[in-house]
């Protein structure tokens, strides 16, 4: 039997490349070897304000991309998390086993609440268990996110630990698959910050979407270090966060990367990048046209279908350990 993963996005703002780097790629990589679950998060997404139309649209729009990056839906399994009323079924059991203190720590909610616990919304706070049931419901056995999910993560194993533990062994306990490089991809404008779908300045993230002259124009523009030389350098992390994209984009070891731009400077850099961004982009950019909504809805219906198997023997064996069924 082939071990599992699960991964999902969120279908709000822009895809960018701290996505793709951090996350989707590997789950392409991945699905070799796993058997895969690729979910787009929709219940997740209205934790915050969405408009309507938009966040339908986004939705099958994030699955063009799934498939556009490489996802095989022969071999994956991708579908719509909303599709599958398990994962919110599972949430109001998890929540009671879920402390306030445990949730109060998770620095997501901190930030994304802007510290405004009076006005926070509530599903904003409950979010890593709605995240957990995702994980737990497909007895998963590895999950790939990037660096700012660590968190979330290891709430999921602590749920998991303590069901296992008051009504005995029903979940998979999951392990987090975080990069070694690409977990966080640094803002193109402020290098102590996470590239962000949710960030104001646009300047900062090159969305997979961007056209050929606004990512040259984002990578000219985005801030360097004081300094001159094109290395890794943990001093300098604006010049190490280009340099990491452009070592993942190139598929280089880091030697090679620096022993390229030896003697070059950072404007001959900032213009290589460029061209390598877009060009790596290109043939991504073009599958993502080929899908016409009638497939797409086509293969998140069989999804659905095929998670569905899943996730209600899970939430069965749930419900009769809990004693409510
Ligand atoms: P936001 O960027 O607004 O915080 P998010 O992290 O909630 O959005 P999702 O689309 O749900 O965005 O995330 C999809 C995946 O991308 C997750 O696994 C997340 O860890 C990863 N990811 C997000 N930002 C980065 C980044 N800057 N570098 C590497 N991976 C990232
Ligand atoms: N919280 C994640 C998205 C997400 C997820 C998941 C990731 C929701 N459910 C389950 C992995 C497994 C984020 O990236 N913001």
């Amino acid at each position: 039997m082939k071990k599992r993963i699960f991964s999902g996005a969120q279908p709000t703002g822009q895809l960018h490349i701290g996505n793709y780097l951090g996350a989707l790629k590997n789950w392409v990589a991945l699905q070799e070897e796993y058997e895969a679950f690729y979910c787009i998060v929709n219940l997740h997404a209205i934790t915050l304000p969405q408009a309507p139309a938009t966040l339908k649209k986004a939705t099958l729009d994030l699955a063009r991309i799934y498939l556009a990056a490489g996802i095989d839906p022969e071999r994956s399994t991708i579908f719509i998390q909303s599709d599958v009323p398990e994962h919110a079924e599972l949430t109001w059991v998890l929540s009671c086993i879920s402390r306030m203190g445990e949730l109060e720590r998770m620095t997501q909610f901190k930030d994304k609440g802007k510290g405004n616990t009076e006005r926070a919304g509530v599903g904003l706070f409950t979010y890593p268990v709605l995240m957990a049931s995702d994980i737990l419901l497909y007895q998963t056995d590895l999950v790939p996110v990037g660096q700012d999910q660590k968190q979330h993560l290891e709430l999921t194993r602590d749920l998991a630990e303590r069901f296992n533990r008051d009504f005995g062994e029903t979940f998979k306990v999951p392990e987090p698959y975080i990069p070694k490089i690409g977990a966080s991809i640094k803002s193109l404008q402020d290098p102590e910050k996470k590239m962000s779908k949710s960030d104001e300045n646009l300047n900062g993230s090159i969305f997979l979407l961007d056209d050929p002259d606004t990512i040259t124009k984002k990578i000219k523009r985005a801030v360097t270090d004081s300094g001159t030389t094109v290395e890794f350098d943990e001093t300098r992390p604006a010049i190490s966060n280009l340099l990491t994209i452009f070592q993942l984009t190139t598929d280089r070891s880091p030697e090679e990367c620096v022993a390229h731009f030896e003697g070059k400077g950072y404007g001959h850099f900032k213009t290589e990048l460029a061209e390598v961004v877009v060009e790596f982009l290109r043939p991504f950019q073009e599958r993502v046209r080929q899908y016409d909504d009638e497939s797409l809805r086509s293969i998140l219906s069989s999804g659905a279908e095929k998670a569905r198997s899943i996730a209600s023997e899970t939430l069965r064996a749930v419900y009769s350990k809990t004693g409510i069924a």
